[in-house]
């Protein structure tokens, strides 16, 4: 009786398993293996392309050198798209320190980068501007000075082009700018213009037009730092407030809005500080972009949000596994672990890198570590699981798990012990992967650098 009982409760579950819907739910903060700050979000061609600041890993206040970029097609896996810029492509800047807010726009076939960064030897700031023919870079510097000279606060440049083709850059802390950018992008045509700021604004201003109405969001009071916005008739403005977005929140000093639509879909990206209270206690300037949904309502307006919780989204269309994945698309990884008391704590996990060859890859992939990719339609079946590894030490293992890093066992991949940097490929048999399910890969072995990961697939099973 209790084997028939057992029986049925295996049934049970596997029956619950093959019916998970799809729709998986993302993680916020959504890049656990960075600092993230200043999301500066660009669609373009059917992508998400987050350009964000870099708070350094040490990092007590600011120090920040380098921007970086992910990318998504579903808003909860996120691929480490490399370094598109750093302190190093405006080579007149101060080189360690600075690298603030930026934003990316595209037009005629090219990318435009504006950032603040530090004359070398002057205490202010200024703009810079690159030029990338991809979205990930790399960006170069056309004009070999600053785009914007240095003003009371001049941080955090924000850029839209106008129905009529006319490109504005607004900024500013704690008052807020604009000029008016050529066709070409790096240079700029008419006055400097100070406008009338809303009450609340402090910085991080993010200027953009949807339907026939002008926005501007920022981030709000100081400190801590909430998300208003404003709207007007005209890119210029009058800026008429609207009230907050979102409420500031005693646990994070800073905040800083990037909002898109995508695919009829309409979201709002910020920043916390939850993974560096993971860390420590102590505030240090350890930042992680966040992301939340939202709907206008019918009259344009914005509604008022509440701060950012640790479930993020709904994924928009389910990945799928029988084409190469990057192994550094992301939904969580275990760097940061969570139980109940504590939300937040610091984990056996993995890092991504560039290396030589230009690939970004997953490294330092420690003992019980995992990634989880949120929801993957296996469809009717899988058969098998392809990596490409490199550097692999010891006798590492990448397990295979459905749901939860626990979850159903569909297959487990054991590379061969190689430490040659070369990119190879190993595969393994998988039974039992079926349907739209989160797949957690988990990493055995000793040590706290496995192997390298570049990326994975699956192949379906015959007839499948
Ligand atoms: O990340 C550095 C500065 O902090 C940004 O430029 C501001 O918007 C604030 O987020």
């Amino acid at each position: 009786m209790a084997n028939r009982w057992q029986s049925f409760r295996i049934a049970l579950a596997v029956l619950a398993l093959s019916l998970t819907p799809g729709g998986a739910q993302a993680d916020n903060p959504i890049v656990q293996t960075r600092f993230t700050a200043d999301p500066a979000p660009l669609v373009h061609d059917g992508v998400v392309y987050l350009y964000t600041g870099h708070d350094e890993d040490g990092a007590t206040s600011f120090d920040m050198r380098d921007w970086r970029l992910y990318s998504s097609t579903d808003m909860v896996n996120w691929t480490d798209r490399g370094s598109p810029a750093s302190l190093k492509t405006f080579p007149w800047a101060q080189q360690d320190n600075g690298a603030w807010a930026p934003q990316v726009i595209a037009r005629d076939g090219k990318f435009y980068f504006y950032a603040p960064v530090r004359v070398a030897g002057r205490p202010d700031t200024v703009i810079a501007v690159a030029v990338a023919d991809k979205p990930e870079g790399p960006f170069r510097d056309p004009i070999g000075k600053p785009l914007i000279p240095a003003r009371n606060g001049a941080i955090d440049p924000t850029v839209a082009i106008d129905d009529d083709g006319q490109a504005y850059l607004y900024w500013g802390n704690p008052d807020i700018w604009y000029v008016k950018l050529n066709r070409d992008m790096t240079s700029t045509t008419g006055p400097i213009v100070k406008v009338d700021k809303p009450i609340d604004y402090q910085e991080g201003p993010w200027f953009y037009k949807r339907g026939p109405h002008y926005y501007m969001a920022y981030a709000s009071t100081c400190c801590p730092e909430g998300i208003g916005y404003a709207m007007a008739d005209k890119p210029t403005g009058p800026w008429v407030p609207k009230g907050p977005i979102m409420d500031p929140n005693a646990a994070s000093t800073g905040n800083h809005p990037g909002i898109i639509d995508y695919k009829s879909h309409s979201y709002l990206f910020g920043f916390h500080y939850e993974l560096n209270f993971a860390l420590t206690p102590i505030h240090h300037e350890r930042r992680s972009i966040t992301l939340r949904e939202f709907r206008y309502n019918p009259d344009g307006t914005i509604p008022r949000l509440p701060w950012w919780d640790d479930r993020g989204v709904e994924q928009i269309a389910p990945v799928d596994p029988y084409h190469w994945v990057e192994a550094e698309t992301i939904a969580w990884t275990s760097r940061i672990g969570r139980d109940r008391d504590r939300p937040y704590r610091w984990a056996p996990g993995v890092t991504t890198d560039q290396g030589e060859d230009g690939r970004v890859h997953v490294t330092r992939i420690a003992d019980r570590s995992f990634i989880k990719v949120g929801g993957v339609d296996f469809g009717r079946g899988a058969a098998s699981f392809a990596a490409s590894v490199a550097r692999v030490r010891g006798r590492p293992t990448i397990t295979l798990h459905l749901d939860r890093v626990d979850g159903p066992e569909v297959g487990t991949l054991a590379p061969k012990n190689d430490d040659s940097p070369a990119w190879r490929t190993e595969t393994a048999a998988v039974t039992g992967a079926t349907g739209v399910h989160d797949l957690f890969l988990v990493f055995n072995g000793g040590g706290e650098a496995l192997f390298d990961f570049d990326r994975w697939q699956f192949r379906p099973a015959p007839g499948s």
